[in-house]
């Protein structure tokens, strides 16, 4: 912003003194032509992303790429911080420095926010949060956010679980709970999700962090499956940890599905999450839609008009199955279908 306003001071000054003035600013803080990252009205955006951990990170990436690419008139700087807050940080403060016109964030856990969020606030440069939230003393440290309500997806699956379980008579529920990257939004929310499901009595024999990748899903499965042989539903908060756990139960001799031993459930509802629940192999995925592209673009689109963007936006979101036992499930007195998945549903969809 800082060097917008610098373009249209330098276009004042040069209408004092030619006749000629070159348009200035349009009113919504962006000066024609004085623009100096790349050419005339290309916005800027610095986009600090997580990392690439899961499937649906990369769909993510994917969606905000294509979105905010040279031809629809944007210059993305885009930095991947392999899972570390520590080069969240660093990526931020080089934006600052490289003085994007906004910053998008997509914070790896809720805290640790505050004074970085407070240096971008002080160079004028607004922040939009996505997927995750972040928790900070002031939230006008951040001017939108996006993303998922990641404890009604939890409460969703939970209520799926227990009208599954009934229906189909399991005498005990044994589950063991893969949770994601440990304080992070989407693994408190999933979690809340299913602990707030101890009314129905049920057993978490077993809780540890996959860190949603597929490699740590696999490796907690396998000391999960050596100290209990009672685990008969595994709660996992990415597909990417239930590819890893579906690998070490079946490495163990157990089998996966509606007729096997242990019920595999899961979040994100990639492709590959909804190959396998196909197949049965995932009994119920929670989908979290990753396409936050289009949504950050209005968001921006919206404050180069001088417009007040929604402080906080949840995406709609689906639930699918392999089989149509369960067709719907209630949260808070809210009716939410479940669809049993078919080929050409996966076909149809966008990632
Ligand atoms: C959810 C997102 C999570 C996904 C995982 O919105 O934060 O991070 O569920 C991803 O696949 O790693
Ligand atoms: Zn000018």
């Amino acid at each position: 912003m800082k060097k917008r306003l610098l373009a249209v001071l330098a276009c004042v000054a040069m209408t004092a003194t030619l006749v000629v003035g070159c348009g200035g600013n349009k009113g919504d803080g962006s000066a024609e032509g004085g623009d100096n990252s790349g050419g005339d009205d290309v916005i800027t955006v610095g986009f600090s992303q997580v990392g690439a951990e899961s499937d649906w990170r990369t769909a993510n990436s994917e969606s905000m790429k294509s979105t905010f690419s040279k031809e629809n008139g944007y210059e993305l700087i885009f930095d991947d911080a392999q899972q570390k807050q520590e080069n969240q940080l660093t990526a931020i403060r080089n934006f600052i420095q490289q003085e994007v016109d906004y910053i998008v964030l997509a914070p790896v856990t809720e805290t640790g926010w505050d004074t970085v969020l407070q240096e971008a606030k002080d160079a004028d440069i607004p922040v939009i949060i996505v997927d995750r939230m972040v928790d900070v003393s002031d939230d006008s440290l951040y001017t939108a956010w996006v993303g998922s309500n990641f404890k009604l997806e939890g409460e969703k699956a939970a209520e799926w679980l227990n009208s599954y379980a009934q229906a189909k008579g399991l005498s005990e529920v044994n589950i063991a709970h893969i949770q994601g990257t440990i304080g992070a939004s989407a693994q408190i929310g999933r979690t809340e999700g299913l602990e707030a499901a101890d009314k129905y009595g049920w057993n978490i024999v077993a809780q540890q962090t996959g860190e949603f990748t597929q490699a740590k899903g696999q490796e907690v499965m396998e000391s999960m499956l050596k100290q209990y042989d009672n685990i008969n539903v595994v709660y996992c908060e990415n597909d990417n940890e239930a590819f890893g756990a579906i690998d070490a139960i079946e490495a163990a001799g157990k089998t996966v599905g509606p007729d096997g031993d242990i019920l595999v459930m899961s979040f994100d509802t990639t492709n590959a999450g909804l190959t396998d629940t196909l197949s049965g192999k995932i009994i119920c995925d929670t989908e979290c839609n990753p396409l936050h592209g289009p949504r950050v673009e209005e968001i921006i689109k919206q404050l180069e008009n001088g417009e007040t963007p929604e402080k906080v936006a949840y995406v709609e979101e689906e639930m699918f199955a392999y089989d149509d036992t369960v067709k719907d499930v209630t949260v808070d007195g809210t009716k939410y279908d479940v669809t049993k998945l078919t080929q050409e549903i996966l076909d149809g969809r966008a990632y």
